[in-house]
């Protein structure tokens, strides 16, 4: 498989030599290095194959049967094959597979359910939440009067209690659940007790977790929450891309505020490859891998923890783990550069109520969903975790060694066998 892979950078390399080689160097990068970056995931071969096909070609605005452009019967099968391949995995009542990206579908929800300027709760970016979710930065954060909630600065977990007052007394019409950046399983049942408590809409931005969610290895937000957003490319391990599902009444206003009310033509090639990674989500072996990807952040986090690392909450109940690196006595941006160097990537990360700006960071965050892609198991966490214990404590005394090891690891677990 790595030979087909290698076949479209060599479509590439006819004409443009100078792309092609660059993308040679970052194929290279990935084959030759370990991916511990939470977000990111191995594509099979088959999704990757239909991302770069003749389904770019077409345009399609409108949903299947109800097109703006003719021409349109057979991309009309392909979307609807994915929507109904994500009622089915997912157990959704309607699905949208058309957003670009997750922070497009979370823009898309925002826009079909709230009027500028209403008000709307979500989980704070420093202590784990994600732009769109009310960030001032962000278009959420702008448009829309944000409460955000933090994590409990004790225990490092979501105080549901604290979050049900915040609710009672801004009466928010949107709450949004899910993080990008928070170790411990979420519990959506009462997040919806919270939202209906309050007469609010629940979201659940499930991007992080989505794999686990269709593998049954956390519980799934679909029976509680009113909509659940999510990315298709992080556990779930498809294209870059969103998707929506969520209640059949909502499904009319989430359908026009994402075309047209917040994106012009879907992209067919992403949603074949959207389609196929469903599928391939739907089989046993994908069952295996979301409990892998679990099974070795535990044994990442119970190292870590041997090793002298601070881990926030003590532990993890899903894919990451997020290092407070103060007792260690360097920096996020430190400890992602050194790693670098030796070949595993990951991010800095603010840990809650970091000292440090978020640049500079005094935490990492550690996922295990890609190198579980590639086949490591319990035995190789171990070895990785130590590998980042010695790139902390003794960078300069220890890089050689550490090459080594993630060499021989990467030769013996293939990129795409
Ligand atoms: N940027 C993604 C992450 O790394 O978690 C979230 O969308």
């Amino acid at each position: 498989m790595f030979g087909k892979i290698l076949d479209s950078i060599g479509f590439v390399s006819s004409f443009d030599p100078e792309i092609s080689a660059m993308m040679d160097r970052e194929l290279k990068r990935q084959q030759d290095g370990l991916e511990l970056i939470a977000s990111e995931n191995l594509a099979s071969p088959a999704v990757i194959a239909a991302m770069g096909s003749i389904l770019t070609n077409k345009y399609a605005e409108g949903l299947p049967g109800k097109r703006y452009y003719g021409g349109c019967e057979f991309v009309d099968e392909i979307e609807s094959l994915c929507i109904q391949r994500a009622k089915d995995l997912f157990g959704a009542e309607f699905a949208n597979v058309q957003p670009h990206s997750g922070a497009q579908a979370n823009m898309a929800v925002q826009l079909a359910l709230l009027q500028p300027g209403d008000t709307m709760m979500g989980m704070s970016l420093a202590n784990g939440g994600h732009l769109s979710h009310g960030s001032p930065a962000n278009i959420s954060g702008k448009y829309y009067n944000v409460v955000s909630y933090d994590i409990n600065p004790e225990t490092g977990r979501l105080d549901y209690d604290q979050i049900r007052d915040m609710a009672k007394k801004c009466q928010p019409k949107l709450i949004i659940a899910g993080a990008s950046a928070y170790p411990r399983a979420i519990d959506f049942s009462i997040f919806a007790d919270i939202a209906h408590e309050v007469g609010a809409v629940l979201m659940v931005d499930m991007a992080h977790i989505a794999g686990l969610v269709a593998g049954g290895a956390h519980q799934s937000p679909i029976p509680y929450a009113d909509i659940v957003t999510t990315t298709t490319h992080k556990t779930l391990r498809g294209p870059r891309g969103g998707l929506i599902m969520g209640k059949e009444e909502y499904a009319k206003k989430i359908n026009s505020a994402v075309f047209p009310g917040t994106q012009g033509g879907p992209l067919e090639h992403v949603i074949a490859a959207k389609a196929i990674c469903l599928k391939e989500a739907n089989t046993d072996a994908f069952k295996t891998y979301a409990h892998n990807v679990v099974a070795n952040a535990k044994v990442m986090a119970q190292t870590l923890l041997e090793e002298g690392f601070d881990l926030v909450t003590g532990g993890t109940d899903n894919h990451l783990m997020l290092a407070d690196l103060r007792p260690m006595h360097i920096t996020g941006k430190e400890l992602q550069n050194r790693l670098d160097c030796n070949h595993i990537t990951l991010n800095k990360n603010a840990i809650p109520n970091d000292p440090e700006k978020p640049s500079v960071t005094s935490g990492v965050r550690i996922g295990t969903p890609a190198v579980t892609t590639r086949g490591l198991g319990q035995e190789e966490m171990k070895i990785i975790a130590k590998c980042i214990a010695m790139t902390a404590r003794d960078f300069e005394g220890t890089s050689e060694q550490v090459k080594a090891t993630v060499k021989e690891l990467c030769e013996k677990f293939p990129l795409y066998k």
